[in-house]
């Protein structure tokens, strides 16, 4: 296979600051995690490459800062995205609650096949959760371009590469045209 044969996705991780977008990067890139990463300051990009369904995927996975400030340039990186990484937190029910201002905007500024996985993550918290399994899978259901949705740990890992696969599997079949 010629490099020129791979697959490239261009997915953007979103959702509130702090909700653990940088680390769930980290984790799925090289499966680290550190405690003190910085507060992401404006944008950043990692690429990888997976092996999904006998074909090579070339993913750039973008992290973009959740702050308000950076608002204004944000929208820049959004329109040729074929993913979207959605991002909450079940521990603080307002990224919850905030999720639709996420998704409203992200779908303005992106084509319409955009196919995005929802993350609840923290899920190693158990005693701090406050925003059920059951929320989530709802919201998921009443979006079209909620493709998949997973409770996650960047902490421990769980769930973490399977939901990246499961999106990029989604991506594959819609670049098919399935
Ligand atoms: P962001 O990129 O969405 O802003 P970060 O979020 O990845 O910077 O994470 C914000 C804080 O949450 C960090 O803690 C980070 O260590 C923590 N975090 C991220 N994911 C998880 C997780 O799955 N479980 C737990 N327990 N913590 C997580 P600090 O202390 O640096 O604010
Ligand atoms: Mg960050």
């Amino acid at each position: 296979m010629t490099p020129r044969d791979q697959y490239v996705f261009k997915i953007l991780l979103l959702g509130d600051g702090g909700v653990g977008k940088t680390s769930l990067l980290h984790r799925f890139i090289d499966n680290t995690f550190e405690p003190d990463y910085k507060s992401t300051i404006g944008v950043q990009f990692m690429t990888k490459v997976v092996e999904t369904e006998n074909e090579s995927v070339k993913l750039i996975i973008w992290d973009i800062a959740g702050q308000s400030k950076f608002t204004s340039y944000r929208h820049l990186y959004y329109r040729d995205a074929e993913g979207i990484i959605l991002v909450y937190d079940i521990t603080r029910p307002r990224t919850f609650e905030n999720l639709s201002i996420w998704i409203t905007d992200a779908l303005q500024r992106t084509t319409r096949k955009t196919k995005i996985a929802l993350l609840g993550n923290k899920v190693d918290l158990v005693d701090q959760r406050l925003v059920t399994r059951i929320y989530g899978e709802q919201f998921a259901k009443l979006h079209e371009n909620i493709v998949c949705f997973s409770e996650t740990s960047a902490a421990t890992g769980e769930n973490v590469d399977e939901a990246f696969k499961t999106l990029v599997e989604f991506l594959m079949r819609s670049s098919r045209g399935g």
